[in-house]
């Protein structure tokens, strides 16, 4: 059963729960009721008041829910209280997040990343108290109580762990220092997918590339970061295209502490490929999150093409194929829309990236952006004779 509650401006909030839902089968699990609640502030001991937790407890019965998912964060106490009042299992995002990360993590370097995230996650809930822990419920993730070999570790061990495991990453991190150096040194221009987790980031790279990594309609199908070469037509030249983990809202700040060095790849590249879904409702906070992270690593300043993916699954379609976005900080960015499923508008988005490699800026034509121009407008110092878009995909 799935419940998000509303506390009012400052929180994020998703009133249809989709998200949460999606995140859920990720995991595995079956949604089958959703409930939202609307609160002031948070309930101490049970985050919903009485009245709604009881609401949710006959929910669960009526659906024989066998546990509730939680679309904000709840404290160590508080969900120890709900599980007892409601009887079953109840496990929040975060929780959710890093169990999709454990289950999706293959490489070396991820599944250490994932394990220092869950062990941090659990060194938080051992603060408080750690009797809730010991309760063994089997499962394959932190939910339900761990069932874990982490369990039987107290907070000392579980420090060192961490330690042990950062030192590890450190190793492994710098033997992928070394590769990225040598790719840096080859000269090729490194261009980096980034976007919202399902926005289609793997399709596009396997679009672009000719690669077969997993695309998948599930929330972090891609943990690892793959690096193919990307040849430029006309330009005797190739770049670096690399595939990463997606972003998403509210991401667990040890989760992205974990995956820093991942993340980190991003902040590298000499060029983002920002991928949108564009067919998402929730397209334009999905483009602030990642926006907001980016900042967060320190990639705001670097060039940026904005990819509005799915075309193919847009109604009505854009007037245009190509134009010019804002950004925060005002300055203008393009934008392409394309099909990676399809394939619809590669070219275009090819044409840029090869712009890019040739030492051309992205910088929209002279004019300032009136109506017209913003609709047709062309690549900085390069004619563009495509530039006539037309509607159909
Ligand atoms: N209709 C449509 N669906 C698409 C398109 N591109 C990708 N998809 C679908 O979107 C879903 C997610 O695609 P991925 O390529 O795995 O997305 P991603 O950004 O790599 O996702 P994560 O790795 O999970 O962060 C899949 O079901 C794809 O089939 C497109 O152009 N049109
Ligand atoms: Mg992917």
């Amino acid at each position: 059963m799935l419940v998000g509650v509303d506390l009012g401006m400052g929180h994020s909030f998703d009133p249809t729960l989709d998200e949460l839902a999606q995140l859920a089968e990720s995991a595995g699990d079956e949604p089958v009721a959703r409930l939202v609640a609307r609160r002031k502030a948070p309930d101490a001991a049970l985050f919903v008041g009485s009245g709604k937790a009881d609401e949710i407890k006959a929910l669960v019965a009526e659906h024989r829910a066998s546990g509730v998912l939680f679309d904000q964060a709840l404290s160590p106490a508080q969900q120890r209280n709900l599980e007892r009042h409601l009887g079953v299992q109840v496990a929040d995002r975060t929780a959710l997040i890093l169990e999709i990360f454990a289950r999706r993590a293959k490489s070396h370097e991820g599944k250490l990343q994932v394990e220092l995230a869950r062990l941090q996650y659990l060194a938080t809930r051992l603060v408080r108290r750690w009797s809730h822990l010991e309760r063994q419920r089997g499962g394959a993730g932190l939910r339900g109580g761990p069932g874990e070999a982490q369990i039987e570790l107290d907070r000392r061990m579980i420090s060192e762990r961490i330690k042990s495991v950062k030192a590890r990453l450190t190793k492994v991190k710098r033997q992928h220092d070394t590769q990225r150096k040598a790719r840096a040194k080859s000269g090729a221009l490194r261009v980096s997918l980034v976007g919202y987790t399902n926005a289609g980031k793997s399709t596009l790279f396997n679009a672009l590339v000719k690669a077969r990594v997993y695309a998948a309609d599930q929330l972090f199908a891609t943990l690892d970061t793959t690096t193919r070469s990307l040849y430029l037509d006309g330009t005797q030249q190739s770049a670096a295209l690399s595939d990463t983990v997606g972003f998403i809202r509210d991401l667990p700040h040890k989760l992205v502490e974990a995956f820093r060095a991942t993340l980190q790849e991003a902040t590298e590249a000499d060029l983002l490929l920002h991928v949108v879904d564009a067919s998402s409702p929730q397209s334009q906070q999905q483009r602030e999150e990642v926006e907001r992270v980016l900042a967060e690593i320190g990639a705001q300043d670097l060039p940026q093409v904005l990819v509005y993916n799915k075309l193919d699954a847009l109604h009505p379609l854009p007037r245009t194929m190509h134009d010019w976005m804002p950004r925060g900080d005002g300055t203008l960015v393009p934008r392409v829309f394309v099909s990676a499923a399809v394939g619809t508008g590669l070219d275009r988005l090819r044409e840029l990236i090869a712009s890019v490699a040739a030492g051309k800026a992205l910088r929209p034509p002279e004019a300032p952006p009136s109506e017209g121009a913003a609709s047709r407008p062309a690549i900085a110092g390069q004619s563009d004779p495509s530039a006539q878009t037309t509607n159909t995909a």
